[in-house]
């Protein structure tokens, strides 16, 4: 019997797609070359990269361990369990739901689980550093819960905790979301649980951005003080794109529900066993000399930037992002942004707590140490860092100076490799 010839269509990608491959071997290089501060962006570690693209992904899984919809599980239903038992291990939950595609289906879910259109709930609004999913009136969660936006105060633009009291007083809201995306500081889920508590409300605690941070004990953990914890995996977590939903047994039926069927259909079973390995490498003592290095690294530019005469909402930061106001350099966030990343040094322009522009062309940069802190660079990289931040800032024209920078932070990026990214 002669062997059956390969299809041509299962050619490596390099050959059947020199368009696509070089387009990956190009963001390769920027990955590798330049310094990403875009503080919800990471390396995911190279075994999460490893399952990514494994035979997992050609497994159709609908229903949960034990109770699927298609046979052939023998192996699937064993690494969800994994994920699972190492999350309730890890972060100290009673159940975890590691299915959302993502962070916004996790929150749709718990939307899905605990309410009904017209419910009224509560987040921090977008323009004070929370997320669209938070209420924000472009968003499902907007359009179709009567949604209350909290925000910071005026003087120190932390969360205004009298203003949460008083609005959830007035409005008893189904959920209250205690979450963020462009808040430097610690988030009080204490506070967040009292409040919760007092008017009936449940507590759903969004620490997407901060879920490597409570893991590895750099950040308060909201496990235990809120009802409902939703986070995405591939933040300062380091897994793959995905999400995941931690709760106590008692939610255990809404939520899984809530996701699957009420949401989605197949989990992405690669995804799945990414997070399952992040869960298992945040256990050990160098994840959380990392997570404390993300926190050590992003003081350390705060007070950097600051010496560079760059204004820093809440005046500098507890956990891995900074957010820079540039309104008394009158440079707008965009213009800073931009010119950054002609120099190598990548983050996005945002809002600041009661700017007066506009979001697509707001007052503010973000930055955050994650990705950085991934490749081991420390203190000194960030005083570096912060001395280059100040210059884009006070010339985003000086092209020749963009230029020379983006040299030196090519040098420097040489000396640390970049977690997962093939060496030039
Ligand atoms: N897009 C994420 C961020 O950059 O913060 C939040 O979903």
């Amino acid at each position: 019997m002669s062997t059956p010839s390969p299809s041509p269509l299962d050619a490596p990608l390099s050959e059947l797609d020199p368009d696509l491959g070089r387009l990956i071997t190009q963001e390769e290089a920027r990955q590798r070359d330049k310094l990403r501060l875009v503080p919800s962006e990471n390396y995911a570690f190279p075994a999460v990269q490893e399952v990514a693209g494994s035979v997992l992904n050609n497994k159709y899984s609908e229903g949960y361990a034990g109770r699927r919809y298609y046979e052939g599980q023998q192996n699937i239903d064993e690494v969800e369990r994994l994920a699972i038992e190492r999350l309730k291990t890890l972060f100290g939950c009673e159940h975890a739901n590691v299915q959302p595609y993502s962070g916004s289906p996790a929150n749709l879910a718990v939307y899905f689980a605990f309410c009904s259109p017209g419910d009224t709930v509560m987040g921090l609004s977008l323009d004070a550093g929370g997320h669209l999913t938070h209420g924000h009136k472009v968003s499902i969660s907007g359009k179709y819960f009567e949604a209350v936006q909290y925000g910071v105060t005026r003087d120190d633009h932390r969360i205004d905790f009298d203003q949460v009291a008083a609005l959830a007083r007035e409005h008893k809201p189904k959920l209250l979301w205690a979450g963020i995306t462009a808040y430097p500081r610690e988030v009080d889920f204490d506070r967040f649980a009292e409040i919760a508590r007092e008017v009936g409300s449940v507590l759903v605690a969004d620490m997407s951005h901060i879920s490597g941070l409570v893991a590895g004990g750099a950040h308060m953990s909201p496990v235990g003080r809120a009802e409902i914890v939703t986070s995405t995996t591939h933040k300062t977590f380091r897994g793959p794109r995905g999400g995941m939903i931690l709760m106590d047994k008692v939610h255990k039926k809404a939520i899984d529900r809530a996701v699957f069927p009420g949401l989605q259909g197949g989990p992405h079973n690669a995804t799945t066993a990414g997070i399952a390995i992040a869960a298992k490498l945040a256990t050990r003592d160098t994840f959380k000399d990392y997570a404390a290095a993300v926190v050590t690294n992003a003081k350390t530019l705060a007070e950097g930037l600051l010496s560079a005469g760059i204004d820093l909402v809440t005046g500098g930061t507890d956990n891995h992002l900074i957010l820079c106001d540039l309104t008394s350099k009158d440079v707008p966030g965009k213009v800073a942004a931009q010119a950054l990343d002609r120099a190598g040094i990548v983050c996005n322009y945002n809002s600041v707590p009661f700017d007066t522009r506009k979001p697509f062309d707001p007052s503010g940069i973000r930055l955050g140490t994650p990705a950085m802190t991934a490749r081991g660079m420390g203190t000194a990289e960030m005083t570096r860092l912060a001395g280059w931040i100040g210059e884009v800032v006070a010339a985003p024209d000086d092209e020749a100076q963009l230029s020379r920078i983006a040299g030196e932070v090519k040098d420097l990026c040489d000396q640390f490799p970049a977690p997962g990214v093939p060496s030039a």
